[in-house]
């Protein structure tokens, strides 16, 4: 599905008050800064039109199998109606009401026993109405695995429903909304910084915990925060590069960044082809290298290929965006050309991530913004890392994640990496200070564990990785299985 047409549809539907920006009341009874109300769409044919193309590509994208269609009642059932219609789909109606007279049925249509049927909706917040419909049309003995809807308020209603096996497929999620109307200047960046923390806090799956509604505290909880990588890289709103990066860590059970920090490009190289294996990703500072070469990089880049990882080139960008997208794609480095992920300190401001982003996302690179040091002293806390924060929110066809502690940010698109690891905690001489892979992964809920001197100085580098590896990994799957109980 194209981002061109995604885009324009969100202008449009904003064009024709679908989506209110105030202080309204949901269904649900909770008060909202973003109103979605698509009841609308019907007084806009050629909006239906584009809504239900949209939904049944999708429908096609994800290969769905199902013996017929119901919308939800009643703003997706003109959208069922249509797109059932257009393609020749047999549909089915749920009746809100049973009727007293009759067949007193609550779903019209013909079917058997054992059909699955595919559920069409306009908008979720907690999932609730998909549930209802599935739920009546369980009770007629069909099946439901998928329901597609057009907007997520992203509050927790894919993790409800797949709670309750029926897996959601969204086409708009409410952060992709507010960074189009953003970027269009349709609302204001003091608007979508507050509908953003209101999605972030209401989480309606996450805080029923306390009520108890049949699912488990720590099933829920695990839900809200603990996909697995391989689940992460499936999400619809994850950027192209972080998905392709949480592939290879499951793939190759390897949360390992190793950072190469070494001065010789042929030292390098073969660090790359012997640890390649254990790693995701590798990180180089191509400005300690005392023979770069343009033959270098390109050798590099194959054995990038050859073991599957991904090249992070750690420069720290921290000037203007025009400088900095010189440094990036210019001079004798031309990192742009072969580093598929760079960093930038968010000190100058949006523009560096702007002027990074003129030249690398075209060429589908990724950028982690810098949010906490491990290094003594680190000015990058508190507010500043809340500020670094907001402005990954407000570049995630660019910015992939953080270099940072712990996990900062509960959106699982975005990927966490923590420097500053070894086996025994502890420092250097110089302010390093060091955690260990355990308390990186298990306790701060950090994604990705990047070791230099842990590997690099030990008597046998590709021992010592195995074992990172090894213990990245464990402790990332405890993580896991802590709360899946
Ligand atoms: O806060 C940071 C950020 C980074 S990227 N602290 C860090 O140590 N790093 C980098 O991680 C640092 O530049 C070095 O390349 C690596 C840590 O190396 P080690 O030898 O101390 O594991």
């Amino acid at each position: 599905m194209d981002n061109d047409s995604i885009d324009s549809l969100i202008l449009k539907l904003h064009d024709v008050d679908a989506v209110k920006f105030g202080e309204y009341k949901l269904k649900t009874g909770m008060m909202t800064p973003i109103y979605i109300d698509l009841r609308v769409l019907v007084s806009h044919p050629a909006l239906m039109n584009q809504v239900s193309s949209l939904i049944y590509q999708r429908v096609q994208e994800e290969g769905l199998q199902f013996d017929n269609v119901c919308g939800v009642p009643y703003t997706a059932l003109p959208l069922a109606t249509i797109i059932c219609s257009r393609n020749e789909l047999p549909m089915l109606i749920r009746r809100k009401e049973a009727k007293d007279y009759g067949t007193k049925r609550l779903v019209e249509g013909s079917f058997q026993e054992g059909d699955t049927c595919l559920i069409i909706e306009d908008t979720v917040t907690s999932g609730t109405s998909i549930l209802e419909t599935a739920e009546v049309l369980y009770a007629g003995g069909l099946k439901v695995t998928d329901a597609v809807v057009l907007m997520d308020r992203e509050q927790g209603g894919v993790a409800m429903l797949a709670s309750q096996g029926i897996k959601l497929h969204p086409i708009i999620s409410m952060f992709k909304l507010l960074n189009v109307l953003l970027a269009a200047e349709r609302i204001d960046a003091q608007t979508a910084q507050s509908v953003r923390k209101f999605i972030l806090d209401n989480n309606t799956f996450s805080s029923k915990k306390e009520n108890g509604n049949g699912v488990s505290a720590t099933k829920k909880q695990r839900l809200e925060t603990e996909l697995s990588y391989g689940d992460r890289a499936k999400l619809p709103d994850v950027h192209p590069l972080a998905s392709k990066l949480l592939k290879i860590m499951e793939e190759k059970e390897s949360n390992l960044c190793v950072s190469a920090d070494v001065t010789s490009s042929e030292e390098l190289l073969k660090l790359a082809d012997s640890l390649g294996p254990k790693m995701c990703m590798l990180k180089t500072h191509v400005d300690i290298l005392k023979d770069y070469t343009e033959a270098f990089n390109q050798k590099l880049q194959a054995l990038a290929e050859k073991h599957n990882f991904l090249i992070f080139e750690d420069r720290k960008f921290a000037d203007i965006g025009n400088t900095v997208k010189h440094q990036y794609e210019g001079g004798l480095y031309q990192i742009s050309s072969w580093s598929h992920i760079v960093n930038a300190h968010a000190v100058p401001g949006p523009g560096v991530v702007k002027g990074l982003s003129a030249v690398g996302k075209p060429m589908g690179r990724g950028c982690l913004l810098i949010g906490e040091m491990s290094s003594q002293g680190s000015l990058a806390t508190g507010e500043y890392t809340k500020a670094v924060l907001k402005m990954a929110e407000e570049h995630t066809d660019f910015v992939i994640g953080f270099i940072c502690g712990s996990k900062i940010s509960k959106r699982p698109e975005f990927i966490h990496m923590t420097p500053g690891v070894q086996i025994q905690a502890g420092g250097d001489v110089l302010g390093q200070q060091y955690t260990t892979p355990e308390d990186v992964l298990f306790n701060k809920g950090s994604d990705v564990i990047i070791v230099g001197r842990g590997i690099l100085e030990a008597p046998d580098r590709l021992k010592a990785a195995e074992s990172y590896r090894k213990s990245g990994w464990e402790a990332y799957t405890r993580r896991l299985s802590k709360t899946d109980q």
